[in-house]
């Protein structure tokens, strides 16, 4: 363990590597593979967002007039509330907390804490996602866990549960489609929010042929994002030769804000299993 960086170690080839800035979940090798993505040009200044793993974005998902795209949270460094610790089991958890303080209240003027809660088991992680009103007034949020799953040739890669369901298509100026495959795959720039989704998403041909379950909770919405390669070249913090080496489908309650009164709970979270 780092100043900046908390390992959650279940045995030699299982672990979770979370960085304090933005409780980025920046590794998770599951039985020795990596599944996650992270960018071998992304920057970890603590100034800028990891470019990869799981950012946390709140109280914003996307452009925000108050602050910056994707709000706050991955952008500021958490708190450990919990270091590390093995469950009867052999399973091992962890806290990260995210309170306001003076830097998000003068963009974002309310009360809040975050409870991000990761539990690393023998073959999946569980991301519990609590946001508390501690303040006087409601307020009103959106947010997502913006997962980058590593995978060998994105063109190859499928993801299930999102037939019949509408998307916004952010390359298409934002019209509204509706998704009509069983197995979604790309070959271009996708940026695609699907609303309504059920609670679970298959991932088939993540790194080394495995397949990955995303099980979701209270989180409707899966944005579905790849930049492709024009993209990809304008994105200081990504290699021009990665975007067919990641797929981002992100958990999230996006396309309507979650709105809580002062004492209320926001509770949602999602269990990533690798197979
Ligand atoms: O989740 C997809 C998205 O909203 C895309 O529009 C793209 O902007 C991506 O997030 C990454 O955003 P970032 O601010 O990290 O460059």
């Amino acid at each position: 363990m780092s100043a900046d960086r908390v390992v959650l170690e279940r045995s030699t080839d299982t672990s979770l590597t979370v960085h304090l800035f933005g409780a980025t979940v920046v590794s998770w090798k599951c039985n020795g593979s990596e599944i996650l993505f992270v960018s071998k040009n992304s920057l970890f200044n603590n100034k800028k967002a990891i470019r990869g793993g799981i950012p946390v974005c709140f109280p914003q998902f996307g452009p925000w007039d108050l602050g910056p795209q994707h709000g706050f949270a991955r952008i500021t460094t958490w708190t450990m509330e919990q270091e590390p610790k093995t469950l009867s089991g052999g399973d091992v958890c962890a806290v990260f907390t995210l309170n306001d303080n003076e830097e998000t209240r003068k963009m974002w003027n309310h009360g809040f804490k975050v409870t991000y809660t990761l539990t690393l088991k023998e073959t999946e992680f569980v991301s519990d996602f609590v946001v508390n009103n501690t303040g006087e007034d409601p307020f009103s949020f959106t947010a997502l866990l913006h997962t980058y799953l590593s995978v060998s040739d994105v063109t190859k890669t499928t993801v299930s549960g999102l037939k019949g369901l509408k998307y916004v298509d952010k390359v298409r100026d934002g019209q509204t489609f509706t998704e009509d495959r069983e197995l979604v795959s790309l070959s271009e720039n996708y940026d695609r929010v699907y609303m309504d989704t059920p609670s679970g998403h298959i991932v088939h041909n993540v790194t080394t042929g495995k397949t990955v379950i995303i099980k979701k909770t209270n989180l409707p919405d899966t944005v579905v994002w790849n930049p492709w390669e024009e993209k990809a070249k304008a994105m200081g913090d990504f290699g021009d030769d990665e975007y067919p080496k990641m797929l981002c489908v992100e958990a999230g309650h996006v396309s309507s804000p979650v709105t809580l009164d002062p004492g209320a709970s926001f509770i949602a979270g999602q269990v990533i299993v690798a197979k």
